[in-house]
């Protein structure tokens, strides 16, 4: 066969994934394709060296629908896990720090909202999150570690009709840009909780449970910091909180949550975007490798007829399929209410992890130029590094599984 004879098929066609999706699934794939496309790959390179977080697009993001696109009312659009998961894999295969945005906003802030408020913290906040109106984040994790939420010391003390917050947080997406922040505090259960839902879990540290609040950031002591020196993620913004005797009203209590199942349910939303959006990463990487092998010549000929080139980019494509379609899976389990918590452990710990080993190789075919931003692939692997750790590491995920095939807790 000669090289004429050969077609070379869109990396997403080999499998005709598309014909597994519905024509709604389709529309909003390509919607979000075409914003990352349009709004985000002409200008991402500079805002990544710039550090530059592009608000501006925060408001374009809702017009299009996909802040808490996967929630029902409130001005949320209703759409479906396999919706929102590909809207994560075009929006991460421009910069997983947009896709990170549309987590952070709609699976961490608004879902807490969603899942756990009262019908009036709904009417308030949902509706201008939704248009991006109003920015959210979630702010669980303290500088003293992610991996551990149970050693929480940010404490929440009530004070006649008001609760006063005490602590830090670290590593808050989007905190110094955000309207309301979800924060979570341990208080003193359950006469202290004062609060007829405190069908109150386990408590998580003794006498104590997590509650989580809805604190506006204009909150006198309320202060959000934005962390310098990322070389990850550089288009947003994380954030170290810290919280001064800040006091909200009784009612800023999430009524619906109480222990760490609170937190965690949200996280497990999060943790499903990151299935499909780290195989956005990915593809993009294997695309451009791709188109490299076939112009670049070495020895007098593209690197891609060599057979290293090849296998490596062998292995790229099959670790991208089988991502993308184990994401597909965990979205139609979602679909039907079926999605277990070790499932999204399973997604979230193979997609970055070859995500990132895809980027790798990536790299190495693109050879020197693989380390200027002519290219996105090294952007792409500093950012998945942030991935790799943030919504729990690696080896977080690994002994969620262990503790699911053995019993036995590693914790
Ligand atoms: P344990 O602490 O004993 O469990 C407490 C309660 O939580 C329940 N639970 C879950 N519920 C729903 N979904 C899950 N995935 C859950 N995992 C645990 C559990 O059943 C228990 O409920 P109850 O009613 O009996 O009280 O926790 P564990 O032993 O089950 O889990 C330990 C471990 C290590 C798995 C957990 O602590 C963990 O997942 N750690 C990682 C936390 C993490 O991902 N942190 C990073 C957060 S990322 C972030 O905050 C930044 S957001 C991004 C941004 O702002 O940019």
């Amino acid at each position: 066969m000669t090289d004429a004879d050969v077609t070379a098929p869109r990396i997403d066609a080999v499998f005709d994934f598309d014909a597994l999706l519905t024509d709604d699934e389709r529309e909003w794939q390509q919607r979000a394709r075409r914003f990352a496309q349009e709004r985000i790959l002409p200008v991402i390179e500079d805002d990544f060296e710039r550090k530059h977080f592009r608000r501006e697009l925060v408001r374009e993001l809702g017009e299009l629908g996909f802040l808490g696109m996967h929630l029902t009312g409130y001005g949320c659009a209703g759409a479906g896990a396999v919706s929102y998961g590909l809207v994560c894999l075009e929006l991460e295969a421009a910069d997983s720090g947009w896709r990170t945005f549309v987590s952070v906003q709609g699976s961490l802030a608004m879902s807490a909202i969603h899942k756990y408020g009262s019908e009036e913290q709904k009417q308030r906040w949902l509706p201008g999150m939704a248009k991006g109106e109003l920015i959210g984040c979630f702010a669980l994790t303290e500088p003293q570690g992610g991996s551990d939420p149970a050693a929480m010391t940010t404490t929440a003390r009530r004070d006649g009709d008001e609760w006063v917050l005490d602590g830090a947080k670290r590593w808050i997406g989007l905190a110094s840009l955000a309207d309301v922040a979800v924060v979570w505090a341990r208080v003193a259960e359950p006469a202290e909780a004062g609060d007829a839902s405190t069908e109150s879990g386990p408590s998580t540290r003794s006498g104590t449970t997590v509650r989580g609040f809805l604190v506006p950031t204009s909150t006198p002591g309320f202060t959000a910091t934005p962390i310098d020196g990322k070389l990850s993620m550089r288009a947003s913004v994380q954030c170290d909180v810290d919280l001064d005797e800040v006091r909200v009203p009784a009612d800023a209590m999430l009524p619906g949550a109480s222990g760490l199942s609170g937190p965690f349910g949200c996280l497990n939303e999060a943790r499903y975007g990151i299935v499909w959006g780290a195989m956005g990463a990915a593809r993009s990487c294997l695309e451009s490798a791709l188109a490299r092998s076939t112009e670049r010549e070495v020895f007098g000929r593209p690197i891609g007829r060599n057979q290293l080139i090849q296998a490596k980019l062998a292995d790229m494509f099959v670790e991208v399929e089988k991502g993308i379609l184990l994401a597909l899976h965990l979205g139609r389990l979602k679909e039907r209410g079926a999605l277990t918590p070790a499932q999204i452990s399973v997604g979230k710990l193979n997609s970055v992890r070859e995500a990132l080993e895809i980027a790798h190789q990536a790299r190495a075919i693109l050879a020197g130029d693989g380390i200027t931003n002519a290219f996105p692939v090294m952007r792409h692997a500093a950012n998945l590094e942030s991935v790799r750790t943030y919504e729990g590491t690696d080896e977080i995920h690994q002994l969620v599984l262990g503790r699911a095939l053995t019993g036995l807790n590693a914790f």
